[in-house]
């Protein structure tokens, strides 16, 4: 069955690949799985058509037959674990591979989503030029942990995995602020995620959305 996610009609990051989208359409596209996508407007996202998909009126979701889940990391592991290509076989890599995809939403996400929020919401406040540094150097802390923990290994646990798949989904999020760059390989091992076939189609895929709609406009 081939299933359907949902995207933004209208991207805010111009295409970007920053919308959670991204990562499902790349872990889609790791495991060779066909999928469509339905494009919603903002307005349609609050619509009760939608909130009957995603209570909380966002995207990704995702409809396979009577199954329809939300959040992108839960939508990454239902398809590493429905198909091979995003989970090692053995037991303990398994699990370690999940755990990574935890330490992605639960430890680094939220730093990072802190800096952006703090921009989108307190940018024009007197005291945001001073909380800033603040903020970036609870990421500072983040990234070095996980800098030394990859070492000069090409991914976080052996093979790459979902783990490294929703990890890199969230060090993107960073790129714009250079902040990556003053971790040469943290900055290799997104790199080296974006040079992969998969998350090229990924990229190209909601990319297109933008670009099919800016040239219409
Ligand atoms: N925890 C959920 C998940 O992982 O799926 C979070 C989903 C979420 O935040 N979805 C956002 C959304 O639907 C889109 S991705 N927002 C609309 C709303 O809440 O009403 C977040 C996002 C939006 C825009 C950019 N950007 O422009 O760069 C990047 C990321």
């Amino acid at each position: 069955m081939i299933p359907t996610i949902t995207a933004f009609a209208q991207s805010p990051d111009g295409g970007r690949g920053l919308a959670r989208d991204m990562r499902v359409r790349w872990a889609l596209e790791e495991v060779g799985q066909p999928y469509r996508v339905r494009l919603l407007s903002f307005a349609a996202m609050k619509e009760p058509t939608h909130l009957a998909l995603h209570p909380f009126g966002q995207i990704p979701s995702y409809e396979e037959g009577d199954l329809i889940l939300f959040e992108s990391g839960a939508i990454v592991l239902h398809i590493a674990e429905r198909h091979a290509g995003l989970l090692p076989s053995d037991a303990h890599a398994r699990a370690r591979a999940i755990t990574w995809m935890f330490a992605a939403l639960n430890t680094m996400e939220p730093v990072i989503l802190e800096r952006e929020t703090a921009s989108y919401f307190d940018g024009d406040k007197p005291w945001y030029e001073e909380r800033l540094p603040m903020v970036e150097n609870r990421i500072r802390v983040r990234l070095g942990e996980l800098s030394k923990h990859l070492g000069d290994a090409d991914w976080l646990d052996d093979a790459f995995s979902a783990g490294d798949l929703v990890m890199v989904g969230v060090l993107l999020r960073l790129k714009s602020s250079g902040m990556l760059h003053e971790y040469p390989n943290l900055s290799a091992y997104v790199a080296r995620a974006e040079a992969r076939p998969a998350y090229k189609r990924a990229f190209d895929a909601q990319l297109a959305v933008f670009t099919s709609k800016a040239s219409t406009n």
